[in-house]
Order: structure tokens, then sequence, then C-alpha cells
């Protein structure tokens, strides 16, 4: 054997890379064995996916290796971990993330092509792992890459969804969802644990038991299901580490119900046990209502509970008490989908360790930290408390006593202001009760955190204006980032070796603010032209996918204008679409000469909708006939095309962001003007009842003149105080930059932000802007401009079929109803879309334009975002293992 202790671990590292080799010869061998005995199938015969699926377990190896050794070194060294609990996780594929961050990359290449297959082909046979809706999970998936990168002792939890995010159909121009069955061909990327499994229980009653005297709650669970692990390696770049990302699966209890075996339903007792899978069998499809679905409930305190009891276990492995727990663990609340775990962590103290309320307190609220992506206070997650009493009694109880004590404490604070106290309780009154999940997460974190800095604004303003007033010290932002290394390294190796090339190294790719080096060659006529035949190169990739995509042939020298992301009104595609239109429309009625002069464009429009978003589908709906007019119009021609991507997700991502000279981030910006219309609209009905009014104002004086103050209190406070827009950060617009795509944006969000680093010379941005908010005040926002009435008209009387269909979607921002201000936009958003066309005529000044936004696009590497976490948010350092 190898003996025991220090010595043996000493011989174990001694052994590492000995084991699996690298070079072409001993990398062909491993592909050929997995495809003998892994795939099982004859090493004569096997077609591209059976090669992608023993190409893929011979990486899997290498990462497993490193994988045991950076746990080993982690358990030896016991540094303070951090646990990121997220219900979303969209990794998309793992091959090429994988062999790049392993650094072997070109080693496979080469194994690859000596046994006569392509590496790219084989890459392109695997599936997307989408355990989650979008800009959320992704950020989730970029920072579990920058946490492995950067060394950190880090655990990644999450739910293992048989089915992922929908898959999406197109027929007839309208969205069909269909079922994900990521699992069905298998997947390398994981290892399961059916040893590492824990009970997971619900329902059941609570009752008072005198323990020693002491009177104790007891919770009498009713059903109990079994949490198995599943474990995905996380390779960092330039490291050893290779960390876990943990998601848990359900699976019936093997403390199996006697009761309905002993009756004799055989059959029905085995059925009944198989409900149990059903807890992490979908993913919500969802990314903005939270509908107090028990189902969801039960996802969420499955994962939490799992989680923690493994947190846990580690724990007790080498500590005796939990007096050092705050000092070893910080447990991450990503959004508050997980926030149950703060009751669930006291429950735990408790009542299985006994602990006493204060010594438990006290722990939870060292260790949780809580990021908020959210910033409409409607939108904020609630839990009806019924729902709560019947799935999780125990836990109600311990909320109900969390808040009891934080609303003690604040009446010392505050005094006995009750509306104050009411907004900051974790229980809302009303009709139905809710718990506040939010302010749950909030009471029990030592740090929230925005996503951008205009979020935070929002948060202080807005969204947890009491809570920031209260404890201004908790409240920071950490601005998203998202990772160099998927999203240029892997999705545009060619721009990747360039950019490499002009900075003289690839320590950027682990170090993104050296990008910034790319400035001083903004105007090197060389490097333009190596950077715009890249380009090229790229575009024609993505011209070939359109094609195949949808039939339609695109033109190299149109400017590819691309808007991917969910469907949301608030995201306003609709937007986009009315411009198209307008452009179409302005084309048509040219003569020769003018149209010689327009800019040709390429538009491409991504994106899924919620299964239950009917204008969202309208939208895409609207999308594919004007699409079918524009395309096939001879007057038209290469001047104009429309293309819908199908089922956008991770790897189109992927293929589109490295082909686009333009994207659009377009989303609304101010709720100011809303809230004016709303006072010209009471101006009016007033007006028009002015008699009725009379009649008030005579009888009931004191009561009118109140009514009135309330009405301007709340219209003041809307429009001084929501000077952002609905959107907390987006990340796409980072990926676009980072590979040379210009942005038309507005100003909000991360964009504000980029605007820091590029300048806005180097964008195309429209909309209302911050400081012009009482400018806009003056102006009369009820001004519908006739080009917008007109395209909206064209769509509602039917130009493009549909009439009855789209008659809904035109209500939306006709007749005052325009809560997303395409109407007050539409002039500036048509300039901003001009400015693109002038600035792409002048090739020169394009290209710099695109140079600077590479260059400019350090400051949102993930990487940055996670040191920012770990410095000031969870108390953390690197814990690297050695190589
Ligand atoms: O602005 C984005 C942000 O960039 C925000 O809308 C998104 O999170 C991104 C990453 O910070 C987001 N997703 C959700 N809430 N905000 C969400 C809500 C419920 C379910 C799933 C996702």
């Amino acid at each position: 054997g190898l003996g025991d202790g220090k010595a043996r671990v000493e011989r174990m590292f001694g052994f590492m890379d000995r084991f699996l080799k690298n070079d072409p010869i001993s990398l062909q061998k491993d592909i050929m064995d997995h495809v003998e005995y892994t795939v099982a199938r004859s090493r004569f015969s096997f077609d591209d996916f059976e090669a992608y699926q023993a190409l893929a377990h011979s990486v899997r190896d290498r990462l497993i290796e490193r994988w045991h050794d950076t746990q080993l070194f982690f358990k030896r060294k016991d540094p303070k971990r951090i646990y990121f609990l997220s219900l979303e996780y969209l990794m998309g594929r793992s091959l090429s993330n994988s062999v790049i961050n392993l650094g072997i990359r070109d080693q496979y290449a080469d194994a690859l092509t000596q046994l006569g297959f392509e590496y790219e082909v084989l890459a392109e046979q695997e599936g997307d792992a989408a355990l989650g809706n979008g800009g959320l999970a992704r950020l989730s998936a970029c920072q579990m890459d920058s946490m492995a990168t950067l060394d950190y002792p880090a655990w990644g939890y999450g739910l293992r969804y048989q089915y992922g995010l929908f898959r999406q159909v197109i027929l007839d121009g309208y969205q069909h969802e269909q079922p994900d069955f990521w699992l069905n061909f298998g997947n390398p990327w994981e290892i399961e644990r059916i040893h590492v499994t824990y009970p997971v229980k619900f329902y059941g009653t609570v009752h008072e038991e005198d323990v020693n005297g002491v009177k104790t709650q007891v919770w009498v669970p009713g059903e109990t299901v079994e949490a198995v692990a599943y474990d995905n390696p996380i390779p960092g770049y330039g490291t050893r580490n290779t960390i876990t990302l943990r998601l848990w699966a359900a699976k019936p209890s093997d403390q199996i119900d006697m009761e309905s075996y002993n009756t004799g339903d055989y059959i029905n007792a085995v059925v009944n046990r198989q409900g149990a899978e059903s807890i992490s069998s979908v993913l919500y499809p969802d990314d903005r209502s939270h509908q107090g679905k028990e189902l969801r409930l039960k996802q969420q305190y499955f994962f939490v509970c799992a989680s923690l009891q493994d947190v846990i276990r580690r724990f007790k492995d080498t500590h005796d008490s939990f007096d050092e727990f705050p000092e070893k663990i910080a447990l991450q609340l990503n959004d508050t989908h997980p926030s149950l775990a703060t009751a669930e962590l006291m429950r735990v103290l408790i009542d299985e360790e006994n602990l006493g309320w204060d010594k438990a307190w006290n722990i939870v609220c060292k260790v949780f930290s809580f990021t908020t992506h959210t910033v409409a206070p409607e939108a904020l997650e609630k839990v009806p408390v019924d729902l709560m009493a019947s799935l999780l009694p125990r836990h109600l109880q311990i909320i109900y006593d969390i808040n009891h004590n934080f609303i003690e404490e604040l009446k010392k604070k505050v005094g006995l202001d009750y509306n104050r106290l009411s907004r900051l309780s974790i229980v809302e009154e009303g009709a139905v009760k809710n718990i506040r999940m939010a302010n749950l997460a909030i009471v029990c974190s030592h740090t929230v955190d925005g996503v951008s800095k205009s979020h935070s604004e929002l948060l202080k303003t807005r969204v947890f204006k009491d809570f920031c007033e209260l404890w201004p010290q908790k409240f920071h932002y950490k601005t998203n980032g998202v990772t160099q290394r998927r999203w240029l390294v892997v999705s545009n190796p060619s721009l990747s070796s360039l950019i490499s090339k002009w900075l003289g190294t690839e320590a950027w790719i682990r170090d993104m603010d050296l990008l910034a080096g790319l400035q001083e060659h903004a105007a090197n006529t060389d490097l333009h032209e190596e950077w715009n035949k890249v380009r090229q190169v790229n575009k024609m990739r993505l011209a070939e996918y359109i094609e195949a995509m949808s039939g339609v042939k695109v033109s190299l020298n149109a400017m590819f204008d691309v808007h991917v992301k969910r469907i949301h009104e608030y995201k306003r595609q609709f937007l986009n679409l009315l411009g198209i239109i307008y452009r179409y429309d302005c084309i048509k009625n040219m003569d020769k000469k003018d149209k010689s002069k327009v800019v040709p464009r390429v538009c491409i429009i991504g994106g899924k909708a919620a299964p239950g978003y009917e204008i969202a589908k309208k939208i895409i709906k609207l999308c594919h006939a004007v699409a079918e007019k524009i395309n096939n119009d001879p007057d038209i021609g290469d001047l104009l095309k429309l293309v819908f991507i199908p089922d956008y997700n991770v790897s189109v991502a992927e293929l589109v962001i490295p082909g686009a000279d333009l994207s659009q981030h377009i989303r609304s910006t101010s709720y100011c003007l809303c809230m004016l219309k709303a006072f010209h609209l009471m101006l009016l009905t007033c007006l028009n009842f002015r008699h009725i009014i009379l009649c008030e104002f005579y009888f009931f004086f004191n009561l009118f003149i109140i009514r009135i103050s309330i009405y301007l209190s709340v219209i003041n406070t809307e429009i001084w105080c929501s000077t952002a827009g609905h959107e907390a950060s987006g990340t796409g617009c980072m990926k676009f930059l980072m590979n040379g795509c210009l942005l038309l944006a507005t100003a909000d969000g991360s964009t504000v932000e980029i605007i820091e680093e590029i300048g806005s010379e180097n964008m195309f941005l429209f909309g209302a802007r911050v400081h012009e908010v009482p400018a806009l005040r003056e102006s009369s926002p009820l001004k519908v401009p006739l080009q917008f009435a007109r395209v909206v008209r064209m769509v509602g009387d039917g130009y493009f079929g549909f009439q009855d269909y789209f008659a809904s979607l035109c209500d939306k921002v006709e007749g005052g109803n325009d809560f997303y201000l395409l109407a007050s936009d539409f002039e500036s958003y048509l300039e901003a879309q001009a400015a693109a066309d002038r600035a792409f005529v002048d090739q020169e000044k394009w290209t710099r334009m695109s140079i600077l936004s590479t260059a400019g696009s350090g400051r949102f590497s993930s990487d940055r975002t996670i040191e920012e976490y770990a410095e000031t948010t969870w108390g953390i350092e690197p814990c690297r293992c050695p190589s």
C-alpha cells in the first residue's frame, strides 16, 4: 500500500499527472478505450455522437483527477468556504469550456484529426444544460467559472431538474414549448453520488413537548423524500483547482411506507413512491412572476434542506463546536429563491443541535449574504402563509419568531410608526397573509448586494427604501460580470488569438484589465485589417446558421443587428420591430437614387417567451409576420432582412454574439413618464367630470383637499425617485461588448457603467437619461409621434396579416396605455439607429469603436465581481491546489 497519513498524501500528490497523459497518442488511446468500454461500440463502427461521448468521458477522467486533488487539498487546508446557493444555473455545453480550462484543447484537436475526426464537429454534438431561465442563471454559471479560476474554496448548490428550460419550436410563426429531455442521452459531466443522500421532510404537525424541563417544539413531518447528490466538476483556467457544482435530485425515500405494502396494494404503493421524483422534475419557466405554487416552494425547501445538511456534515467532519461556524462558512443567497435556508439553519441549530435561540441567531446573522436581482417592489417573491403552514409548519413558527424579535427591536429604534413597521415586517398582512421572502433574507443577512450601480440606487430609493434607511451599512452592490473564458476564448477563438497577438500575452484570460492595452492600437490600420477579417469570418458562420435555420440568405455586407434575450415587454422587442417596419416603409417609398444610400441591414431577433405570457408570444408571431413580408418583397432585396433565431440558448449565443455588428439593449428606462401620464389622465378626467368634482368640492371640501394632496405626493415621489428602469443589470451587453460588437442601448442597469468605461461616443444611446428627467417633466408626454402612430396602425390594420391576433398588442402602446414608453422613445430610437447607419458607412470609425469596445470591457469580467464578493462580502481567500 501507500502507507498512512501525511506520507501517503505526499505520495499521492507525487503521482499526479502520472495517471493520465495529454500527448496525442495517450489521448487517442483513452478516447478509443471509452468507445469500446464506456460507450460500448465497436472501435470499427461508431458515429459522431458516439465519438463525442467517448471524447467527453476522456475529458471527464481528467476533470475527476483534478477535482479529487482539489477537494483533498481543501480538506487539508480547511479554509473558510463559500457555499453559493442558486436555484438556477445555465451551464450550456461543457466540452469546449473544459478542454480550454484544462489547457488541452489543441492536443485533443490533434489527437482527433489523427483518428479521422474533426474536433469542432464532435463538439457540436453536445446538447445544452439549460437548468435556468436567463440572466440570473447564466450569471451563476459565469461566477462558478470565476470562483474556480481564482482558486476560491467554493461549492455551488442547485437542483438537478430532469427537464430544463423548455425547447422553443416555431410553427407558422407561433412559439410552441417542448420538454427538454436533456438527460436522455446520458450526461458525462456529472458524477452520481449514490452514497451522498439526505432525507428531506415536509408537511405534518408541530407540538410542544417537555424535554428535560425545557419546553420544546417538535415537528412530526408527514412526508420524507430523499435528496441524491450529482456532482459536476467545474475546472478553473490556468490552475489545477476544480470545484464542485452539486445538484440534488429527488428520489423516493427508503423509509418505505410499510402500511401501504401491508394492506396488499403493492402496485399503488410503488407508483406512489415515484411521485417523490416530481420535486426535481421541472424548472419553472417564468423569470418574473411568483405565483405561490406549492411545487415551487417544495423545490426551494428540498434544495436548501439537502444543501445545508451537506454543509453541516462537512463542517462537523473537522469541527466539534459550532462556535467556529461563521469563521469557516459563508452562505450566499442568489436572489430570494433559496432564502428559506435562513429559517432552515435556525431550525437545525435549535431543534437538532440544541444550540438555543440566541446562539443560533448569532450564527445565522453572520453567515448569510443576499444578492437581489429585482427592480420592482411588486415583483418580490411572496409565499402565502397558509401554504407555508401546511408544507413547513415548523419553519413558519421560526419565521414568526424571527419577525417578532425583529419588530420588537425595531419599535425601540423607530417607535410606534405602524406604517413603517408594517412595510418592514416579514409578514404581510391582508386578505391573504404572505411571507415576504426578501424581507426574511434581508433581516437574516449581514450584507445585501445589488447587481449594478444604478440598481443599487433603485434599492435605496424604491425597492428596499425602508430597509436602506434602517441599515444603510448593510446595502452594497457588485456590478455583474461574465466570464471571458466562455464568452471570448471558447466562443470566439480567432478574436482571442488576435487579442493575445496584439497584447503580446494570453494573461488577459485571467486578468481582463489587460484588455485596456488594446486602446493604444485602436487606430492601427494593420490591426483594423486583421480585426475586420476575424469579424467577417464570424459573420459568415452566423450567416450559414441563419440560412440553415430559416432559409433566408443574408448578405455579409449588411450590418448584422442583433436583439437576443428573453422576450419581455420591458425589453421592448416590439420597439425594435416597429423600428424595422418604419425602415421597411421608408425603403419602400424611396426612389432608386436614395435606395443606393441605404445601409443594408440584417435584423436578427431571438428569445423565448414564458409559456403563459400571451403578449410576449404575440411579439414572436409579429416578428415572423413582418419577416415574411419584408424578406419576400422584391423592392427591398438585400437592403433589409429580418430573421428570428429559434430556441435561443447558451450555445446559440456563442455563435450569434461573435457575428454581431450591432446589438440592442433597449429596455424602457423610466416610470416617471408613466406617472406623468397618469397625472394628465387624472386632470383630463377631472375636467370631464368637473360638475361631479364641484359637488364633491362643496359637500366634501376637506376630503377632496386631502385626496388631491395624496395624489400629488404619490406622483412626486414617483417622479423624483424613479430615475432608473426595469433592468437590474443586464449581462448580454457585456458579452457583445467583449466581442467588439457596438451597443445600441438605453442608459440603465449595467449600461451606465459601460458608458463610464468606453465613453458614450463609442455607443449609440437613446431614451430618457437620469439627469434629463426634470426636463422631460416639462414636455408633453402624451404626444405620439406621427411615424409611430403610422407603423403601429400598419400592424393594427392587418398589413402583416393576423389583424385580430395583433389587436391586443397594439392596444398595449396606443391610447395612453403605453406603459413601457415605446411612443415617447420612438424618435430618439430612430435617431440612434440612424447614427449607427452613419458610423457603419465609415468603416474606419466603426472598427475603431469596435476595438475600443473590447478594450473597455475589462471591468465586466465575472472575475472582478467574484473578487469583490470574496473580499468584501464573504471574507474568503484563495486556496490554490499545487500542480
Ligand atoms: O437584469 C437582470 C440581471 O442582469 C435581471 O432581470 C435578472 O438577473 C440578471 C443577473 O443579475 C433576473 N432574473 C430574475 N430576476 N432578475 C429571476 C426571477 C425569478 C426567477 C428567475 C430569474
